[in-house]
C-alpha cells in the first residue's frame, strides 16, 4: 500500500497518555451511582448493571498477576477521526496486561458480530493503522443489535474465539444497546463483558462524566478550516453569500463549536429556534435583516453557517414532516394514488392532503425543496433529514424576502449566492493530537476495565483542558447515563442524546459576539490541523470544552 509523506512521519507519534495508565494501574471505586431519570425502571431493567460505581485509576507501586485477555471491537455508525486509535490502545493496552491476549475485529459493524465476520488484529495490521483516519481497518456499519436472538448469535462467536470481552465503539444509540448487551450477557452468566466508547462526529455523546465524543475535536477543525478559507474568498472577491451546511443530524454542537473557531456573519442553532418556536418565516427574517444591514454598510458579502439538523427543529416543519411521513407511508393508499400521479401534479396533491397549516407551509417553499421532501425516504419511511438541501432552502427564502424588501425601499444591495455543505470530509480526517491522544487513551481505558472484569461501562477520560498527563481515566456505569425515552411508540431506556445547552457557557459566549460578527467583519482564519509544531497550535482542543471547562 503507498502512503503519504505525512501518513509516514505521523505513523511515529506516539499518543500521549494520562500517567495513571502509564505504569502498574489500580482501580478506586467512588459512589454508587443512580441513572440522570427514571431510576425506579431504569434498576428494573438493569438488575444486574445498575447502581454500579464510578471507577478511576491511580498509578500503582506493584503489578498484579494478570492473565491474556481476549476482546473483540466493533466499530457502530458514522465515522469519527481517532477509531483506529481506541483500537490501537485496546490492542496496546491488553498486550501490555498479558503478551498472549488476541484482539478481534469484527467486520462492517454490529453485523460482523452477528454473522460471525471477524479477522485478527496483529501487530503488524494495527501498526499499519496508528494515527490514521478512517474506520476502514475493520469498517463500520449501522446494524442495530437490539434482539435476544442477536445477543445469542454473538455469544456463539464470542465462545468459539474465547472472547472475554467486546468493545462496542458508537454513539449514544450503540452505547445503549452495548449496555442492554451487557445486561443480557449478566444476566445469563455468559461470561463475556462488554465495555462502550464513546465515538461521534456530532458531539452529542456526552456529560458530566463524558466530557466529548471522540472525533467532533478533528471533524470541527477541518470544518473550521474551510470555513476560514471561504470567509478570506468572501471578503476578497465581496461579492457573494456563502450558505454552509454544517453535519450534525440532530444537535448543533458542530456548528456552535465552528462559530466560535471562525466569528462568521450568520450561525443558527437549532435548539434556539426551537426553544423559540420560530417559524420558517422568522428565520428567514432574521438572516435577510443581517444581509440588508451589512449592504448598507456596501458589504454585500458574507458567511451563514447552518446546522444539518435545522429543519427538524422548527416546530412547523416538524409537523409538515411528520404529516409527509404519514400521508406517503409505504403501502398505504394514499401512496398508491401519490405514485400514479404525473410528476408535475404531485406538490399540487400533497398541498391539498396535508392540514391547512402544513399546505400552507409546504406551498411556500421552493418547489425543488417541496419535492425533495416527498421523496428522498429512509427504509423506514422517513424524510431523510440529511438529503434537505437547507443552505438552499434558506438562500432561496432569503432572496425572494430581500425582493420584497426591495421593492418597499429596505434593501439596495446586491445578494449572489454560493452553496455548500461540509459533512462527510471532516470524518475521517487524520486524527488531531488531541484526537489521537484521547481516542488511544480511551482504548487504553476499555483494556483495564476488561482485565479488572467490568461490565457495562463506558470508558471515560476526563479533564481533558489539562495536559493529557494530567487526564482521568476509568468507567462509567452506562446506566447512569440512562432516562425512559418515547422511541416508535414505546419507553424505551435510552442514554440521554446532548444538545446545546441555551444555559452553557459555549452558546452563552456566542451569543454576546454574534452582533458585532453580523454587521462587523470579524472572520478568523484557523488554517489547517496542525500535526507538528509548538503545542499552542498542535494541542489545543475545542472551544467549547475550553468554555465548558472555564
Ligand atoms: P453517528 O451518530 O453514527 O456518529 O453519525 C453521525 C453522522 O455523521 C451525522 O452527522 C450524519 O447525519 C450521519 O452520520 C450521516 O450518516 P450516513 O453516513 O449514514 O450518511
Amino acid at each position: 500500500m503507498s502512503i503519504s509523506a505525512l501518513q509516514k512521519e505521523r505513523a511515529k507519534y506516539q499518543p500521549k497518555l494520562p500517567k495513571s495508565l502509564k505504569g502498574n494501574v489500580k482501580l478506586v471505586e467512588g459512589a454508587k451511582t443512580e441513572s440522570v431519570a427514571d431510576q425506579k425502571e431504569i434498576a428494573e431493567l438493569f438488575p444486574n448493571t445498575y447502581g454500579m460505581p464510578l471507577i478511576t485509576f491511580e498509578a500503582a507501586d506493584a503489578a498484579t498477576d494478570r492473565q491474556p485477555v481476549n476482546v473483540g471491537v466493533i466499530l457502530s455508525g458514522g465515522q469519527a477521526p481517532g477509531g483506529h486509535n481506541v483500537i490501537s490502545g485496546i490492542f496496546d493496552g491488553i498486550k501490555n496486561i498479558h503478551p498472549d491476549s488476541k484482539l478481534y475485529g469484527f467486520l462492517g459493524g454490529p453485523g460482523g458480530l452477528v454473522d460471525h465476520k471477524y479477522m485478527e488484529l496483529t501487530a503488524d495490521i494495527i501498526d499499519e493503522y496508528r494515527n490514521t483516519g478512517g474506520f476502514d481497518i475493520i469498517g463500520s456499519g449501522r446494524t442495530k443489535l437490539e434482539e435476544e436472538a442477536q445477543f445469542d448469535k454473538g455469544l456463539e462467536i464470542a465462545k468459539d474465539l474465547g472472547l472475554n470481552a467486546l468493545v462496542i465503539i458508537g454513539g449514544d444509540d450503540s452505547n445503549t444497546n452495548a449496555c442492554v448487551l451487557a445486561e443480557y450477557y449478566a444476566k445469563i452468566n455468559s461470561g463475556v463483558q462488554v465495555i462502550g466508547c464513546p465515538k461521534t462526529i456530532d458531539g452529542d455523546l456526552k456529560n458530566e462524566m463524558i466530557e466529548t465524543s471522540f472525533g467532533f475535536d478533528t471533524a470541527t477543525k477541518v470544518y473550521s478550516e474551510l470555513i476560514g478559507n471561504i470567509q478570506r474568498d468572501a471578503n476578497s472577491a465581496k461579492k457573494y453569500w456563502h450558505f454552509i451546511k454544517l453535519m450534525g443530524r440532530s444537535a448543533s454542537h458542530i456548528g456552535l463549536e465552528c462559530a466560535l473557531k471562525t466569528q462568521p456573519n450568520i450561525t443558527l442553532i437549532s435548539e434556539e429556534v426551537a426553544e423559540k418556536k420560530q417559524t420558517l418565516g422568522e428565520v428567514v427574517d432574521y438572516m435577510a435583516g443581517i444581509v440588508a444591514n451589512r449592504a448598507a454598510d456596501g458589504n454585500n458579502f458574507g458567511v451563514a453557517l447552518i446546522p444539518e439538523g435545522l429543519i427538524e427543529f422548527i416546530p412547523e416543519m416538524k409537523t409538515l414532516i411528520s404529516e409527509l411521513n404519514d400521508l406517503l407511508a409505504e403501502g398505504t393508499e394514499s401512496e398508491k394514488e401519490f405514485k400514479m400521479l404525473k410528476k408535475s401534479h404531485r406538490n399540487e396533491w400533497v398541498a391539498g392532503h396535508l392540514s391547512e397549516t402544513s399546505s400552507n407551509v409546504f406551498s411556500s417553499l421552493p418547489s425543488g425543496i417541496a419535492t425533495q421532501l416527498t421523496l428522498d425516504r429512509d427504509p423506514h419511511g422517513n424524510v431523510q433529514v440529511s438529503l434537505i438541501e437547507t443552505e438552499k432552502l434558506l438562500g432561496e427564502m432569503v432572496k425572494t424576502r430581500l425582493d420584497e424588501m426591495k421593492e418597499a425601499g429596505d434593501f439596495a444591495g446586491k445578494f449572489g449566492t454560493q452553496y455548500h455543505f461540509f459533512g462527510y470530509e471532516g470524518r475521517c480526517a487524520a486524527p488531531s493530537n488531541f484526537d489521537a491522544d484521547y481516542c488511544y487513551s480511551l482504548g487504553y481505558t476499555a483494556s483495564v476495565l476488561i482485565s479488572e472484569g467490568k461490565t457495562g461501562y463506558m470508558a471515560s477520560v476526563r479533564n481533558t483542558t489539562a495536559a493529557a498527563d494530567e487526564w482521568i481515566a476509568g468507567g462509567v456505569p452506562v446506566t447512569m447515563m440512562m432516562n425512559m425515552e418515547k422511541r416508535h411508540g414505546h419507553m424505551k431506556p435510552v442514554i440521554q442524546k446532548a444538545l446545546v445547552e441555551l444555559d452553557g457557557a459555549p452558546y452563552k459566549y456566542f451569543v454576546t459576539k454574534r452582533g458585532e460578527w453580523a454587521t462587523g467583519t470579524e472572520f478568523v482564519y484557523p488554517g489547517p490541523i496542525q500535526y507538528f509544531g509548538p503545542t499552542e497550535v498542535c494541542d489545543q482542543t475545542t472551544e467549547t470544552l475550553k468554555l465548558e471547562q472555564a
